[in-house]
């Protein structure tokens, strides 16, 4: 299929993951997966369950909230450097079951389809233009299957078809899929705003997921399990120089750059691999620093655009149910953002600051929503 045509000159040389990943993917996948509030369903199976809003503090009021997404299942939305649009991945279509990256116009609300290929792809991002600012994008990353399920026939498994079959032997067998993510054989990619010239940036066995840009758009810093635990790595946006930036037991991921390029956050289960904390260093991964302490899974951090505090998503409050939080840069200030069951995953700031894009479950399947930032004043961890 479609292959990296730069200057990247190792070979393909397929393996099957190593063997001793496995326990530590599905023990995350475990955790990640509460029971009742985080079930997804299909769109149209019937089963879709929408969840109520809870109470918020005396004298707070929550801001509005703009579904944006309703077909199929819909998430990790980041916007585009110029705030028009969001890239974002859809399953459960009409048009496919596999997860494909999309693209939506905030000011028309039209979707367009940018990925068809017969894997799936996940972790979508802009690439921001050498131009800096709010200059249009020319090209994003994302992360497919496609190129090690047909390599490697030990990847089988992984087809779309393959795990179609699964989930719905699992739905008639009355077992209900929790939310999670899948470490599946993905590799990093990029291509044109359009879809078309994708080049293959990594080329290596196993989960290579999770790129975002510096804000320059001069490195991409994302996920890999190739040297047997899960840990950042950066490259060249042509997926030259990769190198490995963290080197402690557990998973680290979810990696983005702060606005002035010099730091990144990023998740990471350490000690005994039941909680997720939220960690900034230096760009090169030196200097690291644990931001939350809460024992609870704390994940999905993203920095305001003034560099002072990062939004998240926990279970601090209620082990089945995900929230989105605000951490000042200091990590002394929790503040909650809302109140409401289900799942309130992945959120991202407009480049403004002034919007909050996230994934919610709470009409009853994942979909993306807006809503305004309106910063609380009170610290909720004192
Ligand atoms: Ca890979
Ligand atoms: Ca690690």
């Amino acid at each position: 299929m479609m292959h990296a045509t730069r200057t990247i000159s190792r070979g393909v040389s397929p393996r099957a993951v190593p063997r001793r990943l496995l326990p530590t993917l599905a023990f995350l996948v475990a955790l990640l997966s509460p029971t009742a509030p985080m079930a997804q369903r299909p769109a149209g199976s019937g089963g879709e369950q929408t969840r109520q809003p809870l109470p918020t503090p005396p004298g707070s009021t929550q801001p509005a909230v703009r579904q944006l997404t309703f077909v199929g299942d819909n998430g990790e939305g980041y916007f585009s450097p110029d705030g028009t649009k969001i890239i974002f991945q859809a399953k459960q279509r009409p048009e496919h079951w596999a997860t494909q990256i999309y693209l939506l116009d905030l000011a028309t609300g039209q979707e367009r389809r940018i990925s068809r290929n017969s894997g799936d792809d996940t972790c979508s991002y802009f690439q921001p233009s050498p131009a800096g600012g709010g200059a249009a994008p020319r090209r994003i990353i994302y992360a497919s299957t496609f190129d090690e399920i047909a390599e490697n026939p030990q990847m089988a498994a992984f087809k779309p078809e393959a795990r179609r079959a699964k989930e719905e032997a699992e739905r008639q067998a009355g077992r209900r899929r929790s939310y999670s993510w899948e470490f599946l054989p993905y590799e990093v990619y990029s291509a044109n705003l359009d879809g078309s010239e994708v080049r293959r940036l990594t080329f290596s066995p196993g989960y290579d997921a999770e790129g975002t840009f510096s804000p320059d758009g001069s490195k991409i810093i994302f996920t890999s399990n190739r040297d047997g635990d899960l840990e950042l790595y950066t490259m060249n946006p042509d997926g030259s120089q990769q190198r490995r930036i963290t080197h402690a037991k557990g998973y680290d991921g979810g990696a983005f750059f702060s606005p002035d390029g010099r730091s990144i956050v990023w998740r990471a289960f350490r000690g005994d691999g039941r909680h997720a904390q939220v960690f900034v260093a230096d760009a090169d991964g030196s200097h690291e620093r644990q931001l939350t302490h809460d024992p609870a899974i704390n994940w999905a951090p993203f920095y305001h655009p003034d560099g002072t505090k990062i939004l998240y998503s926990s279970n601090r409050d209620d082990p089945r149910n995900f929230e989105l939080y605000l951490i000042d840069i200091a990590g002394s200030c929790i503040k909650r953002l809302t109140y409401h069951e289900g799942a309130d995953i992945l959120p991202v700031f407009s480049p403004d600051g002034r919007t909050i894009l996230w994934t919610s479950n709470r009409s009853g399947t994942n979909q993306l929503h807006l809503m305004d930032f309106q910063e609380p004043s009170t610290c909720i961890n004192r």
